[in-house]
């Protein structure tokens, strides 16, 4: 049965909520806007620190940018190249690097990824609420929200959850513990957007039905326990690649057959 027709109909679903991810997820941040970030933060600071793209793939292992600079000294530094001052100076360089950050969201060169937008709209006009659960600084997702979707878009979203709003950043569940809470809702009222498996094993933590959009740092993780794996959400006429999952022949992700995979979940 293909779903992919024109169905406003409301649905009989229990579900209620999407709350999604953002590095990764909503738009692909990490090598072109984070890791860009970062760089522009050491030079402004005179520090010969430079992440390349492999180097920055590794450090993606641990969330937060606070925290990954701290890991950085530990993987790849000798202990008398760390600053004596390392743990005053990185939230110094976390602050720089969030200002370059916006700055190049700003400048549009960070779109959304396909079907996002449309998933979205979608969702908001059949009448399910938003979240956003992400481990970046609050500032990051306001910015990407107000450069793509637009300043009132910030609005859309009943709850925006993100940075150090939680005692441990993910893989820990608390960030969508947080955001649950918040709206008011149990997990299997809700289902989750995720891209690494940093972000599956706090959806799973959390008990959420997860939906995974790869990319290139995370297409060889493993995703075992989500409800589907895509290369991408899709758009009419750009399909996605499905690499597990029951899109009963959907091409693209729409809100049918995110209600279909809840359901299978939810009822598994
Ligand atoms: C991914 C992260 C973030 C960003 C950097 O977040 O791990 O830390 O890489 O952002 P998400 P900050 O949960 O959205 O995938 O430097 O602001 O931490
Ligand atoms: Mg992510």
């Amino acid at each position: 049965m293909n779903t992919q027709t024109n169905n406003t109909k409301p649905v009989d679903t229990k579900l209620k909520a999407f709350i999604f991810d953002v590095d990764g997820t909503l738009s692909d941040t990490e090598r072109d806007g984070h890791r860009v970030a970062f760089n522009q933060a050491f030079k402004e600071y005179g520090m010969d620190w430079h992440w390349s793209v492999e180097t920055y793939g590794e450090l993606l292992a641990v969330t937060g940018g606070k925290e990954r600079m701290k890991f950085y000294t530990e993987k790849f530094l000798d202990k008398e190249d760390i600053p004596e001052n390392i743990d005053t100076l990185i939230p110094e360089l976390h602050q720089a690097k969030t200002r370059h950050y916006t700055e190049l969201l700003s400048t549009g060169a960070i779109p959304l990824r396909p079907g996002v937008e449309r998933l979205i709209n979608e969702a908001r006009q059949r009448g399910f609420r938003l979240a956003i659960a992400t481990t970046t600084t609050p500032e990051n997702v306001t910015a990407l929200l107000t450069h793509t979707l637009g300043a009132d878009s910030i609005d859309w979203f009943d709850v925006i959850a993100a940075g150090d709003i939680v005692p441990a950043k993910k893989p820990a569940p608390d960030i969508y513990d947080y955001a649950l809470k918040e709206m008011n809702l149990s997990a299997d009222e809700c289902i989750a957007f995720e891209d690494s498996i940093n972000g599956i094993k706090s959806t799973l933590g959390a008990n959420l039905t997860t939906i995974i959009t790869i990319n290139d740092y995370t297409k060889e993780h493993d995703f075992t326990g989500a409800c589907a794996v895509l290369d991408q959400m899709g758009e009419p006429g750009k399909s996605f690649s499905a690499i597990t999952g029951n899109i009963n022949g959907s091409t693209y992700l729409d809100c049918d057959l995110v209600i279909q995979l809840h359901q299978q979940s939810v009822t598994d």
